[in-house]
């Protein structure tokens, strides 16, 4: 039986992290409490037995009284019950923090706009098969703290911003800031500062970091005595990873003046993959990931699902689906990506666009469909907001609303021509008419594979 520790640590939030949190330090010996805003928070049938919940609200007085606030990534600092607690002097950390109170162990730490997801599961792939006893989570699904169970060697987290408001000091072995562009500006009352701030935590106390060349806010204020390195899709300057092209026209993934691998030879495709590549090699390099290793990886790296993720072909117009683009960086990216690739042939994109826009500026969108696109079909909370920026533009793109997913795959295909795609990549999130994410994909394939079915193409695989 542990001693109990001393004050009451208060769980702020509870889901999955919440949950992590409180099995932790029930093991360290604490007394825990719970509060959350919902009535019926995930997580709470698995809660232990005997822990103090107060729930459909947060419980001001709790915080207020509490030895230190655990606040869920969900949860903004600027909360009243928790900005009141902070006003009395209590303090409030998140599941990162925990973490490395916990453990000494080297983390690489990941966050950006876009494709953390890509490049912490890719830097994951990378350690293990260097033969690292590496854990792998964080944003990406497993709450950080469940990562020690396995006592690893290594940590690569993928960080939010919402879990850097809450993180000081996290003394990463490496750090980086993929890119940064327009997101959660719901969040952040400052807009794009508050949330670049938030981002720049990840830099606190770290070994060695990474920028990168084509992104000004990457880049971290840190002197420059701090080992460091850049990735970007010029070629790269001694030492530095880039993107070279040879005499017959083909690119490479580089390091200085040596070409690594001919980019033919990746799975994963477009400019920003590219990018993703040469930033995972960078963070491996820094840990001390052998480069012939880190280059097998790389060749047989497939990519995440719902991230531009080919469907299928049905006469002769392609299926992408890129639900995780859920914000206008990442939508960009792709319609930027398969225009580019169309373009030889006249081919353009029949994308579909809507959801929570989460604050966002869409005119971005805007010119990218002009010079690629063929329609925009808009669902969602913000499909009017999106026509707006998008008709804000001379010549207009054509634009069409639609009700469901499904309406709106029939709508994109009715409007597209062979040598087209239709690319789901909403630049929104999708709670206001999906449970997530995934769910959204997953619908968005259903919905072509029944349209495949329907045109007598047979079951799609
Ligand atoms: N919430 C409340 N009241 C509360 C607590 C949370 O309304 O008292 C709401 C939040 O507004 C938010 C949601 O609930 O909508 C988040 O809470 P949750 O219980 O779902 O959170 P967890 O299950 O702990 O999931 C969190 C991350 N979620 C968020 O940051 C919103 C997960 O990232 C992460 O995988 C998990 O911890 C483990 O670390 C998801 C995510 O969407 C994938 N992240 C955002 C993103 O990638 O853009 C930041
Ligand atoms: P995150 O975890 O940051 O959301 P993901 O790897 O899940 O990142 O990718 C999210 C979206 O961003 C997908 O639509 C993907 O195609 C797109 N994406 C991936 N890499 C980049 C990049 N380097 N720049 C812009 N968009 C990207």
């Amino acid at each position: 039986m542990l001693i109990q520790r001393g004050g009451l640590r208060v769980v702020a939030g509870l889901g999955k992290t919440g949950l992590s949190v409180v099995h932790y330090l029930l093991a360290q010996g604490y007394a825990v409490a719970v509060t959350d805003t919902r009535f019926e928070p995930p997580g709470l049938a698995e809660l232990p037995a005997g822990i103090p919940v107060h729930l459909g609200g947060l419980d001001a007085a709790l915080l207020a009284g509490a030895a230190e606030i655990i606040l869920s990534p969900g949860i903004a600092l600027s909360e009243p019950a928790v900005a009141h607690a902070i006003e009395q002097g209590v303090s409030v950390i998140g599941d990162i923090q925990l973490l490395r109170r916990a453990t000494d162990a080297p983390i690489v730490a990941i966050t950006g706009s876009n494709a953390k997801s890509t490049v912490t599961t890719l830097v994951g792939q990378m350690a293990t098969d260097a033969g690292k006893r590496v854990a792998v989570g964080g944003n990406l699904g497993t709450p950080a703290l469940e990562l020690l169970n396995n006592n690893p060697e290594l940590l690569i987290l993928e960080l939010s911003s919402f879990q850097l408001e809450t993180t000081t000091n996290l003394n990463a072995a490496v750090a980086v800031i993929l890119n940064l562009s327009e997101d959660h500006l719901d969040r952040y009352p400052t807009g794009m500062l508050g949330y670049h701030q938030a981002k720049q935590r990840i830099f606190q106390g770290c070994k060695a970091y990474v920028t990168n060349r084509d992104d000004i806010l990457t880049r971290p204020l840190l002197p420059d005595s701090i080992p460091h390195q850049s990735f970007g899709l010029n070629a790269p300057d001694l030492n530095q990873y880039g993107l070279v092209r040879d005499g017959n026209s083909a690119t490479w993934l580089a390091r200085g003046q040596v070409r690594l691998l001919n980019t033919e030879k990746l799975y994963i495709k477009g400019q920003h993959n590219m990018a993703n590549a040469l930033a995972a090699l960078a963070l491996g390099e820094a840990v001390g990931l052998p480069l012939e290793s880190m280059l097998r990886t790389l060749q047989n790296f497939k990519g995440l699902e719902h991230r531009c993720q080919w469907v299928t072909s049905i006469e002769k117009i392609e299926f992408y689906n890129d639900s995780k683009g859920t914000n206008v960086g990442a939508t960009l990216a792709a319609i930027e990506g398969l225009g580019a690739a169309r373009a030889s042939t006249q081919g353009k994109i029949c994308v579909i666009l809507g959801g929570v826009g989460k604050g966002q500026d869409f005119k971005p969108l805007a010119s990218a469909l002009q010079k690629y696109g063929r329609v925009a079909v808009l669902i969602g909370e913000d499909a009017t907001k999106i026509a707006e920026a998008l008709q804000s533009v001379q010549p207009q793109i054509p634009v069409q609303f639609a009700q469901t997913l499904q309406q709106a795959v029939m709508l994109a295909y009715g409007c597209a021509q062979a040598g087209d795609a239709v690319l789901l990549s909403p630049a929104c999130a999708s709670f206001d008419m999906f449970l997530n994410y995934n769910e959204r994909g997953q619908q968005f394939m259903n919905s072509v594979k029944t349209l495949g079915e329907a045109l007598g193409k047979g079951p799609l695989s």
